[in-house]
């Protein structure tokens, strides 16, 4: 079929959506891999829903700040347990009539929270190092089920690396929503809300309106855009 869009991680093409699903603890969640895949997604023009799962481990308290982050900028929040069923009926909304794919590290609970939304999956559920409390690779291959209600999800191998960004610095900017946003407020054009003056992100990091935590994994994925523009 002719591509709409293709991800390398997890490899797959022509899908609408995809759900990052992380852990909030056991592994704790990797804000900085989330927005690296957010910025992969962003670029292929993928809707992309954020859940945060095994809420069932932490307090309300925890989890609040970090699912604000994101609300904020526009993604659609969901928060999980796939042990407690939590948050289940508002995934299968999500995933209705879709086409999806949901990513995310090893051990975060992807495989387990299918077999919730779609009773009969039987999908496996691997177990978490008690040693280093991250996730086996249990799920090693990439499959499209199909949801009794609706849509197609695919279930992926998790992963802790992804590649390096391959696109221009300058467009980087647009990857990040609300960067995009209040960088037109910024008095040059073309500006990389770095170190310029008169910068509307900057502002906007100063005010709140941009998560420090998102101001720096921009930062850092600018640095490497750079980084890799100088060796060639
Ligand atoms: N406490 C808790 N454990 C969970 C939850 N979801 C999954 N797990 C556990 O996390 C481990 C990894 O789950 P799995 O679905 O294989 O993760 P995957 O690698 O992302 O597919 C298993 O031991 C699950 O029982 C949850 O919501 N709460
Ligand atoms: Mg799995
Ligand atoms: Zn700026």
């Amino acid at each position: 079929m002719p591509r709409q869009n293709k991800l390398k991680r997890p490899p797959i093409v022509n899908v609408q959506q995809t759900v990052f699903l992380f852990s909030i603890k056991d592994p704790p969640a990797n804000l900085m891999l989330l927005d690296r895949l957010l910025v992969m997604a962003e670029r292929n023009h993928l809707d992309c829903v954020i859940c945060f799962n095994k809420v069932d481990l932490v307090k309300r308290e925890e989890v609040a700040p970090l699912a604000d982050i994101y609300k904020k900028i526009g993604y659609q929040v969901i928060l999980t347990s796939a042990l407690k069923g939590e948050g289940i009926e508002e995934v299968r909304e999500s995933l209705k009539d879709k086409i999806s794919v949901i990513a995310g590290p090893s051990g975060s609970g992807k495989s387990a929270l299918l077999n919730r939304v779609e009773e009969g999956l039987k999908l496996k559920v691997g177990p978490i190092s008690a040693k280093t409390r991250r996730g086996k690779q249990t799920t090693r291959h990439i499959e499209l089920l199909s949801l009794s209600f609706g849509g197609l999800v695919a279930d992926s191998p998790g992963f802790s690396q992804v590649e390096i960004l391959d696109f221009n610095k300058e467009e980087l900017p647009f990857y990040f929503p609300e960067i995009a946003r209040e960088g037109e407020k910024c008095k040059f054009k073309g500006c990389l809300h770095e170190h310029e003056p008169s910068c509307g992100v900057k502002e906007g990091v100063h005010r709140g309106d941009i998560a420090v935590s998102r101001y720096r994994h921009y930062l850092t994925f600018l640095r490497e855009i750079k980084e890799e523009e100088r060796r060639y």
